[in-house]
């Protein structure tokens, strides 16, 4: 199709670039300024086109979409306040190293800073959170200018998806005619690289180094893996597809050292023989953390959701090497003494040459403990059929399917699946904010880990995360994707039940208005206005025909009532005592 006007053919350019960057989805907020944009995207090959109306919702859809799809997404918003709802999920995406490519429009320079409607500085909006920002200028017909534009967006996607991944913004001016209205404008002198740039690649392909960790590093911390029997690996979250679950089973394998593997790892469900999921109880069992303080700890991913795991390994005094994929320093307490960068995958497989030591009794000792703590937990559940906190996270993860998505949102959701949904021989892909730890956007980051996955999706999440993102449903019902919502609906924010300030006998009569929250909505009426199918469980096998109903498509919502907050951190004490008790008194090696 030939351009009606300049901004067409500014705008295909840009779309052009992109897709030949490796871009594949777009998501296009209303607005008339960013109009040539929106009618790229859906003009160019090889581009979905995704229709949100909400910008704070598009951003965190497409944080989703390239959360699962590991490519990186574009974001289209009009001029004024609209691309500045993009902000928590490009902060999002910069924590947790999510390529994403926003392009605000703007109006053109003769309309800046002199009043015009919807003409705000849009300029580094996004402050250090963007990786690269970019006013591409007017549009302009002429060879110099299309050809910089075509690179300076090449230069952009290849920005946003090299080490470490984030986000990229191009600001773009637009003068009128913003519909494609014919009007002359002298495209026949254009060159074709100008015009249509390099048919099948981008204008510059830029290739950045292949990022494998440094051999002689691994070969010096493959001689201490040889000398040390006393050693774990540890799993954070990471989100990557890339065979991390096997390479680590290999490297426990040969090290002989038990892996400690958090729900977000990709390495707990469908991980190996050596897979420890219930650490976080085990370790509240003192002789028995103090009996398996280890002396190497071969640390993958981000630190690890539970605070007490993570101390034991900071205070444990051992040797730690954290291997970072794109250059993240996880580690607040500062107890690597090495840093080893690179492909996690590459490292694991390096490691692990020449070792075969297998899982002894060392390895064993924690594969006991998981034992013991799943059998206590089983039959606690057992003997008690109310739907818990606990219960909920250990049952929705239990009625997934193989190769199924668990989206999960931050607070009590990403704790309660940790710490009681241990690991099974089904493969699971689990994924959550855990970059700023934000409780915004999830029902939206969770769609758009559903929109580009052929497996079902089912999105776990707090009460309050639910609300502060309710206006994603109106996203997942105008996409059509399908979607099924647990809601722990605890009226209000459970977390906070656990922390001093819950206690503080000056905030006593505060605590309910400003932590608490509760709310009372009726959830039902949420699913209502946004027409999704509504069931509210009132026990487990109730729960499990919920998820099994969800999971043959369609939007629900499901919400479960729990106990009061207060409560429930008693009943968490109980279960970790039950399971850490079952461990009995040692000795263990
Ligand atoms: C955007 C954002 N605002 C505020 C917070 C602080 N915060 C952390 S947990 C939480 C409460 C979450 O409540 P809910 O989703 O119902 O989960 P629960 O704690 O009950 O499990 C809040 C407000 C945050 N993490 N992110």
């Amino acid at each position: 199709m030939s351009d009606a006007n300049l901004n067409q053919l500014w705008a295909r350019a840009v779309l052009e670039e992109l897709v030949r960057g490796g871009v594949r989805h777009a998501v296009v907020c209303p607005g008339s300024r960013s109009s040539p944009l929106a009618l790229a995207c859906v003009r160019t090959q090889g581009l979905r086109t995704w229709s949100v109306i909400d910008e704070r919702s598009a951003g965190f859809f497409a944080l989703g979409l390239a959360k699962q799809s590991r490519a990186p997404a574009v974001l289209v918003a009009t001029s004024g306040t609209a691309g500045a709802h993009f902000y928590p999920a490009v902060i999002e995406a910069a924590m947790s190293q999510v390529p994403l490519v926003v392009l605000t429009a703007d109006r053109p320079l003769e309309l800046q800073g002199w009043g015009a409607p919807q003409t705000v500085p849009q300029g580094r909006f996004f402050g250090e959170f963007a990786r690269l920002f970019a006013d591409v200028g007017l549009p302009e017909a002429s060879d110099a200018a299309l050809v910089h534009l075509r690179a300076t967006v090449a230069r952009a996607v290849s920005q946003a998806s090299r080490a470490p991944r984030g986000t990229v913004h191009l600001n773009m001016q637009f003068r009128e005619p913003l519909a494609p209205t014919a009007e002359d404008f002298d495209a026949e002198h254009l060159s074709a690289l100008a015009r249509e740039g390099r048919k099948g690649a981008p204008l510059t392909r830029i290739v950045p180094p292949t990022r494998q960790p440094d051999p002689q590093v691994l070969e010096q911390v493959r001689a201490r893996v040889a000398d040390v029997e006393r050693g774990v690996i540890v799993c954070g979250p990471r989100d990557e597809n890339d065979g991390f679950a096997e390479a680590i089973a290999s490297l426990a394998e040969a090290t002989g050292y038990p892996v400690l593997a958090e729900a977000t790892s990709q390495a707990r469900y469908g991980g190996g023989p050596a897979t420890v999921s219930l650490y976080d109880a085990m370790l509240r069992h003192e002789p028995f953390a103090k009996a398996h303080r280890p002396e190497l700890v071969l640390r993958f991913g981000g630190g690890l959701t539970p605070k007490g795991p993570q101390a034991w390994i900071d205070g444990s005094g051992a040797e730690v090497v954290l291997f970072s994929d794109e250059g993240g320093l996880f580690d607040p307490a500062h107890r690597a003494s090495r840093v080893v960068e690179g492909s996690a995958v590459a490292a694991c497989e390096a490691l692990g040459k020449g070792l075969s030591r297998g899982l002894g009794p060392w390895a064993r000792s924690f594969l006991w403990a998981e034992q013991w703590t799943r059998a206590a937990l089983e039959s606690a559940f057992s003997e008690d059929p109310s739907l818990t906190e606990m219960r909920i996270a250990h049952d929705v993860v239990a009625a997934l399917p193989d190769g199924a998505n668990l989206f999960v949102s931050s607070s009590m959701p990403i704790r309660d699946v940790d710490a009681f949904a241990p690991s099974m021989g089904r493969r699971l892909r689990v994924l959550a904010n855990r970059g700023a730890n934000g409780i915004d956007g999830i029902i939206s980051s969770a769609l758009g880990v559903a929109a580009v996955s052929a497996r079902p999706t089912v999105l776990l999440t707090g009460d309050l995360a639910f609300l502060h993102d309710v206006g994603g449903l109106l996203t997942a019902r105008r996409s059509g994707v399908p979607l099924t919502v647990v809601v722990v609906n605890n009226d209000g924010g459970g977390i906070f039940s656990f922390l001093p300030i819950a206690q503080a006998e000056a905030a006593q009569k505060h605590y309910e208005p400003l932590w608490g929250t509760p709310h009372g909505v009726d959830l039902s009426h949420a699913a209502a206005l946004y027409q999704t199918r509504f069931k509210r469980p009132d026990s487990p096998a109730a729960l499990r025909a919920a998820v099994a109903e969800g999971l043959k498509g369609g939007l629900h919502l499901i919400e479960v009532k729990v106990a009061e907050r207060t409560k429930n951190v008693d009943l968490h004490r109980q279960l970790f005592a039950r399971m850490a008790v079952s461990l009995g008194e040692g000795p263990w090696l």
